[in-house]
């Protein structure tokens, strides 16, 4: 053979793995201990169409640390499956008059089968569909077992509503105002709405941040962070006049407090309408016309003008004894601390402009700089107008106010300091039909009746074409037959839930049932799921980062609650991996950019594209595929392949012996490697694989001669670091030096370390200050012997001119200094 059939060596190989199955996980190695485990792990995709660009990066990248795993020896889990419940499928069923399901498992068999011909490492007997009953009947189970911790419930609340998909989301599935799914302007309802009660961990989601922070991303952890939101206060209790409850206020700010001058309640909040006088019913009605259509994002910005409604009454600022009004307005928000606040006109912007078009009085309780211009002052300064004849603040850093007057109100019983979080509960149900169905029954006489566990799954039933269209409350609904059901409690009839699950629910927990994918007694193992959990590695992207990868981190910590595994954070470390760009631009069917996975596979052969891929750049980058050069890949692949026709069939075992010179790159090759990939430096890692081909070439051509044990040596450690990146050219290889499939598990070369020594080292030679010459050098050497060989150096000669020498200074191995 001497010209490289890329297409052949696949359609070779493919079916001699097949047979091997290297990859499956053996769950008793692990257990045993015989071996240790790695858990390795990449973003299951949604089954929307074949593999595309994106795939090919993330799991060649995701690929090069599995198999380097198994190199190294350890018992590696790497599965595979289809995040199959979701949208796009229900929209192409109502398109095309077909059933989602149609849709779905065509595009996860045109999936798998690319999965394969790409070469993943992945252990495909493990692999599911989370649209399966076998796996959304646990997927229902475990939001029962959820419920009944009081971590599942239901409640009537303002709630996200995406007027194009028709449907409610997520405060995560809510980007800049809009849907995160359709870009559509998201507007606010007031429904009846089932959530996971994600803020029961708010405080250790955060604290576990900490620990994750240096092998996580930093841009994940700080949005995750934000997304949190911790903040430190206080509530305050103001008295209204002729009510008998407080009206209480989350303030970060106690210390502005005498500067409160009034107060303002969220407009649509319940308390607004509780407030306000029969007299300004009327306007408050008017104003949340208004408000209803106004979006987050526009409500919270500082550059709009004010609106609001005075509600008719007043309050008492308990500091001043002032009395002061109380407005409702949109720029408060209904489920934020307690949707009421005090309004500080002097230190917040917001409430300053509020200020100023209600002319409401505005004190300073800060004192901003003697050169300051501007409206609120928010920063640091002496408090100032800040006294009364129990607690003075004059003078005091905000930080010394803040404590000193929340301590003062808490003696007084006029608040308390407390925390605060951003982070909302996580409103779980949609009306539309393509997911889980919510095992719930609503029964007249017994309320909200779980499904006995033996009556799971819930399936869905048939429904079809236009029975899907989205008309604002679940298609389920239509379901007649399927809706009626008997009450387990009473037997009564009684409706089932008609809403679905997000489907983010179902990745919340993926990663747990690949231990025992095929268990029908269990969610999975627990002994299982303990021992080759958690994650050591999660490849994905960074789209996820307060969706996916929070929600996964809230059901590991809930499922740790309830018993079943005993790990707190599913995700050791997290990769986030670039996106494969063409001509600059994310490529996009408008822009006409795509790149097509299956023509590059055809013209260039998997390896090329995945070498490419991994060689790219750093895998944090984005890929330009306008700037890459799949046919240089292949040439590398080619003269890789070349080496092994022609190390000598008889060349002698290359211990002792073997061009000493070569070896040294060969060992310092492996070793450097496995650095490399552990710290996820894979383009480095290929082109200290691309040196050594090289110098193995010059060894062969023009050095020690292709029968040179050395050589041997180089060429198979250049097949298993291949075997990383290029599985299909490092295995012809392997073969072509006499071996046996499967290179992939043939073991992590041995280094010796006796060969990683420097031999040499370089010391500069200085004349008048400036470098002359560089000599490599003996690291015992001699000092006279290192003066002897400068002086004798014709640069260095050339350099002195004949002046007369006056001083040489020798710092041994590194340094001569010579003065003239
Ligand atoms: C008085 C004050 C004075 C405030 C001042 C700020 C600066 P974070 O840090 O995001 O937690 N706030 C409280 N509840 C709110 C709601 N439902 N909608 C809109 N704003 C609300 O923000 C807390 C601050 O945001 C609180 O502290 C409150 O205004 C406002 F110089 O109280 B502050």
């Amino acid at each position: 053979q001497t010209s490289y059939d890329v297409h052949a060596v696949e359609a070779k190989w493919r079916p001699v793995w097949e047979e091997l199955q290297p990859f499956a996980a053996d769950d008793a190695a692990v257990l045993s201990g015989e071996r240790e485990k790695r858990y390795a792990l990449t973003m299951f995709p949604y089954p929307s169409g074949d593999l595309h660009m994106g795939h090919a990066e993330v799991t060649a990248l995701h690929d090069v640390i599995a198999r380097y795993w198994w190199q190294q020896g350890f018992e590696v889990l790497n599965p595979m499956g289809w995040d199959s419940f979701g949208l796009p499928a229900e929209n192409a069923a109502i398109r095309n008059d077909a059933h989602p399901a149609d849709y779905t498992y065509g595009n996860i068999d045109t999936q798998h089968d690319s999965f394969r011909r790409y070469a993943v490492s992945f252990d495909w007997s493990r692999r599911f569909n989370t649209s399966d009953p076998a796996y959304y009947r646990w997927t229902q189970w475990l939001f029962l077992k959820l419920r009944e911790q009081g971590l599942a419930y239901r409640k009537n609340s303002p709630v996200n509503w995406c007027p194009n998909d028709q449907t409610v989301l997520a405060n995560e599935q809510v980007v800049d105002g809009a849907c995160e799914r359709c870009g559509a302007e998201v507007t606010k309802r007031e429904l009846t709405q089932w959530y996971f009660r994600t803020t029961a961990y708010a405080q250790e989601l955060l604290d576990c941040l900490d620990e994750l922070q240096p092998t996580w991303s930093d841009k994940v952890v700080n949005s995750q962070r934000n997304w949190i939101g911790r903040s430190e206060g206080a509530h305050v209790d103001f008295v209204v006049e002729g009510r008998e409850e407080p009206l209480t206020v989350y303030t970060t700010r106690p210390d502005t407090l005498f500067g409160a001058t009034f107060m303002v309640v969220a407009a649509d909040a319940a308390l607004a309408g509780e407030l306000v006088t029969a007299e300004q019913r009327g306007a408050l009605d008017d104003y949340l016309v208004e408000v209803r259509k106004e979006t987050e994002i526009n409500r919270l910005s500082t550059d709009r003008p004010k609106t609001g409604v005075f509600l008719g009454v007043h309050a008492t600022n308990p500091l001043t004894g002032t009395r002061i009004p109380v407005y409702a307005a949109d720029y408060v928000l209904a489920d934020y601390g307690t949707g009421a606040i005090m309004a500080v006109p002097g230190q917040d912007q917001r409430d300053w402009e509020f200020a100023k078009a209600f002319d409401l009085p505005i004190v300073r309780t800060v004192e901003p700089p003697a050169d300051w211009e501007g409206d609120a002052f928010t920063g640091e300064g002496p408090a100032i107008n800040s006294a009364n004849d129990e607690i003075d603040l004059s003078g005091m850093g905000v930080d010394e106010a803040k404590a000193t007057t929340i301590a003062f109100l808490e003696r007084q019983g006029l608040g308390r300091g407390t925390v605060n979080f951003r982070l909302r509960d996580w409103l779980l149900s949609r009306q539309r039909y393509w997911g889980a169905p919510i095992p719930i029954i609503h029964c007249p006489v017994d309320g909200e009746v779980a499904v006995p566990e033996d009556q799971l799954p819930v399936e869905l039933p048939e429904l079809r074409g236009a029975d899907l269209k989205p008309k604002g409350t679940s298609p389920l609904g239509a379901a007649t037959e399927w809706v009626e059901v008997t009450c387990p409690t009473c037997g009564g009839p009684a409706k089932r839930d008609t809403d679905t699950m997000d489907t983010f629910v179902d990745s919340s927990w993926y990663f747990f049932r690949y231990v025992s994918p095929q268990d029908e007694t269990q969610a999975f193992d627990t002994t299982l799921a303990n021992a080759w959990g958690p994650i050591d590695l999660y490849v994905g992207g960074d789209e996820h980062a307060v969706l996916h990868l929070l929600y996964a981190r809230f059901f590991t910590k809930a499922l740790r609650d309830l018993g079943l595994v005993d790990w707190d954070e599913p995700f050791s470390s997290y990769l986030s991996q670039g996106k494969v760009i063409n001509h600059g631009r994310k490529m996009s069917k408008s822009l006409g950019n795509g790149v097509n996975l299956g023509e590059q596979l055809e013209e260039f052969g998997v390896d090329a594209v995945r070498l490419t891929l991994v060689f790219a750049s750093p895998p944090e980058d984005n890929i330009d595929w306008a700037d890459m050069s799949p046919g240089g890949s292949l040439k590398f692949l080619q003269r890789a392949w070349r080496l092994s026709g022609d190390v000598a069939s008889d060349a002698g075992t290359p211990a002792e012996g073997g061009d000493v010179a070569l070896r040294r790159v060969t060992h310092r090759t492996v070793h450097d490697a496995a650095g490399l990939v552990e710290s996820h430096r894979f383009n480095v890692m290929v082109a200290r694989v691309m040196e050594l081909v090289n110098a193995t070439r010059k060894a062969i051509d023009s050095g020690c001669g292709p029968a040179d044990p050395a050589v041997r040596e180089a060429v198979e450690a250049v097949a298993v670091l291949l075997s990383l990146v290029a599985p299909y050219t490092a295995e012809e290889m392997w073969e072509r030096l006499g071996h046996r499939p499967t290179v992939a598990r043939a073991g992590w070369p041995q280094v010796d370390e006796a060969l990683l020594v420097e031999d040499h080292v370089t010391c500069v030679v200085q004349v008048k200050g400036k470098v002359r010459a560089r000599l490599e050098v003996a690291p015992d050497i001699a000092d006279a012997d290192l003066e002897a060989a400068a002086l004798a150096d014709p640069a260095v000669q050339r350099a002195i001119d004949g002046a007369p020498v006056r001083k040489v200074i020798v710092r041994a191995p590194k340094l001569v200094n010579v003065v003239v």
